[in-house]
């Protein structure tokens, strides 16, 4: 069909066109300034990798400024209580592109680096929708949301699919997983970059690779060492997750990555500039390794924790100064978040712990990555739209689950009854309109938690009460567990017994949701 779109695609293409009115082709000259308001906003998604809700300085951050951040900040919405679905990266990113829970569907945790997708590329997701509204749609950056079918072993020396192009996307650039787990190569658009054919990679996360060096028998040979797990293949002097071989011409080089990202960023930006694009650029600042370039290293005195903030902030900046030179700042709607809340040690001895100084990397919250303590999944969560957004703070409860109900309300879409079935249009509150938002935040790690107002309760399960590899606070009891944040932010008190009608009515909220299979 005409423009490569299938038929849904194009009957929602249709649909677009109607909610903006005629294009600029169409209309005379003297409409032109009209048409170019009526063009829907290019969206870019900036999305971090384990930043946390005091990590920037626009959020408190004491020991490192992020002035690019700062200003989208400034010229946009500062969210307070901005929401990822996990507290982990896979199954937020699976509830941010298909608007359905992670939780609701089984082996979409922290995925291997040779994992099938876990995306159904037959289901609407983020990007299809969007390119069903006539947006071009690129990712950039971490994707560890599966490649491959699942069934066969993925060959890395051929056509990787499924992938990206297969579930929405026109363009990809991705660090397939984790800059810590193997592969430890680029893919554009399905296939390894510079690979070359004689020298085939091999992954295995079982068995190591006979003969070859690893983080544990060549420990003092590494640039950076370890310190839990992370000690398979060695690539670039650092040991990773997953053992490979082969691919020697393809390998990245952790230092280039982020420049890497933003060149490919920015050639999207520049190739689509004439027609509404969905950039989801999903950087790999600050997860581990942090490897920042040379030129960031020194400039905190957090230690590479710090510097892989002041470099995340770079691509910020470096994003935002394109979409200035085109002339498209205006008419962009640039979104900011992050996956999952902070974390020190995640498995490299990269003095986060020991150079952290007065910094709080979770605000004032308690708990951190892989919790269901507040700062597991609140995050920075910045919303700027020059054109039609007053800049300004606010309150209203705001999820990355509901990208997809709101941005489809954006541009004009009806989401049919299966698709995204937990994403809400939240379109008014993203836009700083609506002050309250969602009645509800669903938070997630292993089991649930409900934030109703003020009131919030985690549900009862067992299990660890701290992460064994990093030391951060789980929230696991096998107590229920309820607190008001209004008078006690950091979770101190648990107020189940004194209140339990209060926490009986938040459990069944949460088990309403559970049961309903849906959200809307
Ligand atoms: C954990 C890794 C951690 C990190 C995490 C995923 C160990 C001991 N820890 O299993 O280092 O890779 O998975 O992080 O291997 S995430 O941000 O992609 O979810
Ligand atoms: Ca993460």
């Amino acid at each position: 069909m005409a423009l490569g779109l299938n038929r849904r695609d194009f009957m929602r293409a249709a649909v677009a066109s109607a909610a903006f009115g005629p294009t600029a082709l169409a209309m005379g000259n003297k409409n032109k300034a009209d048409a170019k308001l009526k063009r829907p906003p290019n969206i870019v998604l900036i999305y971090a990798d384990d930043i946390g809700y005091g990590d920037l300085s626009c959020y408190g951050a004491t020991g490192v400024k992020t002035p690019n951040t700062d200003r989208l900040a400034k010229e946009g919405i500062k969210f307070t209580s901005g929401y990822a679905s996990s507290a982990t990266c896979t199954p937020s990113r699976y509830s941010m592109l298909t608007g359905q829970y992670a939780w609701r569907k089984k082996g979409t945790g922290v995925l291997a680096g040779d994992a099938g997708m876990i995306i159904d590329h037959n289901k609407l997701t983020l990007p299809s929708m969007l390119r069903g509204a006539g947006y071009a749609t690129g990712v950039v950056g971490k994707w560890h949301l599966g490649l491959g079918d699942g069934k066969d072993k993925l060959d890395w020396n051929s056509e990787i699919k499924p992938g990206p192009l297969q579930m929405g996307f026109d363009y990809s650039f991705l660090m397939p997983a984790t800059g810590d787990r193997v592969p430890c190569v680029y893919t554009e658009n399905g296939r390894v970059v510079n690979l070359d054919p004689n020298d085939p990679i091999t992954v295995s996360y079982r068995k190591p690779i006979p003969g070859q060096p690893t983080g544990k028998t060549h420990r003092d040979t590494l640039k950076q060492d370890w310190s839990h797990g992370h000690n398979h293949t060695i690539v670039n002097g650092i040991s990773r997750i997953g053992y490979m071989s082969g691919g020697k011409s393809a390998l990245w080089v952790d230092e280039d990555m982020a420049d890497k990202f933003v060149e490919k960023g920015v050639d999207f930006i520049e190739q689509n500039k004439d027609k509404p694009f969905f950039l989801y650029f999903s950087t790999h600042d600050i997860h581990v390794p942090r490897v920042p370039h040379p030129r960031f290293v020194g400039k905190t005195d957090m230690g590479l924790r710090g510097d892989a903030i002041v470099q995340f902030d770079f691509q910020v900046g470096a994003i935002l100064d394109k979409l200035d030179a085109l002339g498209l700042a205006d008419n962009t709607l640039v979104i900011l978040s992050s996956d999952n809340g902070p974390v020190l040690d995640d498995g490299y001895k990269d003095q986060a712990v020991e150079r952290i100084g007065d910094h709080q990397p979770a605000g004032p919250f308690r708990g951190g990555k892989y919790s269901r303590f507040e700062a597991g999944t609140r995050e920075p969560f910045l919303v700027r739209w020059p054109d039609k957004v007053k800049p300004g703070t606010s309150d209203a409860f705001v999820s990355q689950v509901d990208l997809i109900g709101s941005l489809a309300a954006l541009t004009g879409q009806t989401l049919a009854a299966e698709d995204a079935p937990d994403s809400l249009n939240m379109l008014d509150a993203l836009l700083g309109k609506d002050k309250e938002g969602r009645d509800h935040i669903v938070e997630h790690s292993w089991a649930l938690a409900i934030r109703v107002g003020d009131w919030k309760y985690i549900e009862p399960n067992k299990g660890s009460k701290v992460a064994w590899s990093t030391g951060n606070e789980t929230a696991n009891d096998p107590k229920p567990q309820l607190y008001n944040l209004k008078d006690d932010i950091g979770e101190t008190k648990n107020l189940a017994e004194k209140y339990p009608e209060k926490a009986k009515e938040l459990a069944a909220k949460l088990d309403a949701i559970k049961t309903a299979g849906r959200s809307r």
